[in-house]
């Protein structure tokens, strides 16, 4: 297996709580490399589009919402089978559901206010990827 890269989303209640380092320690510790990481405000405009496969679903204004009510903290991140590999590091979307070590069991507080987000396919990480990083702001 190539090497890969995921996008990944340190979310609001992550920054909120002052878990980002605690947080990118576990990324670490699972091999993923941190090679592209920006702190930013989300607009409206960029969580809408971000959430868009979402739009339909009954929870779609709070999560805009939410991803809107602080910072957050974008990231690429590198390894082996990166995807899947990261998807397994955070683990469940439910926490209540999320298998022990991963950072969904360590830190989430509830389905909404998971604390990270992981591209759920190699497609998609490329297309997340590009709506916040330009090639030359991430460093292998
Ligand atoms: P993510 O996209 O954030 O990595 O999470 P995921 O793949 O595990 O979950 P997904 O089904 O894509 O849902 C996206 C995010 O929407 C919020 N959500 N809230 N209130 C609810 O029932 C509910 N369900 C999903 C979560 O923040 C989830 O991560
Ligand atoms: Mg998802």
């Amino acid at each position: 297996m190539a090497t890969e890269r995921t996008f990944s989303i340190l979310k609001p209640d992550a920054t909120r709580r002052n878990l980002t380092g605690a947080v990118n320690a576990v990324i670490e510790e699972a091999g993923l490399r941190i090679v592209g990481q920006r702190r930013i405000r989300m607009s409206q405009a960029q969580a809408e589009k971000f959430y868009e496969v979402h739009k339909e679903r009954p929870f779609f204004g709070e999560l805009v919402s939410f991803m809107t009510s602080g910072p957050v903290v974008v990231q690429v991140l590198e390894g082996e089978n990166a995807v899947a590999k990261y998807r397994e590091v955070m683990g469940a979307t439910n926490p209540a559901q999320a298998a022990e070590g991963t950072i969904r069991k360590k830190f989430a507080e509830s389905v909404g206010e998971n604390t990270v987000h992981g591209s759920d396919s190699a497609d998609n990480a490329k297309i997340e990827i590009a709506q916040f990083f330009q090639d030359s702001d991430i460093v292998g």
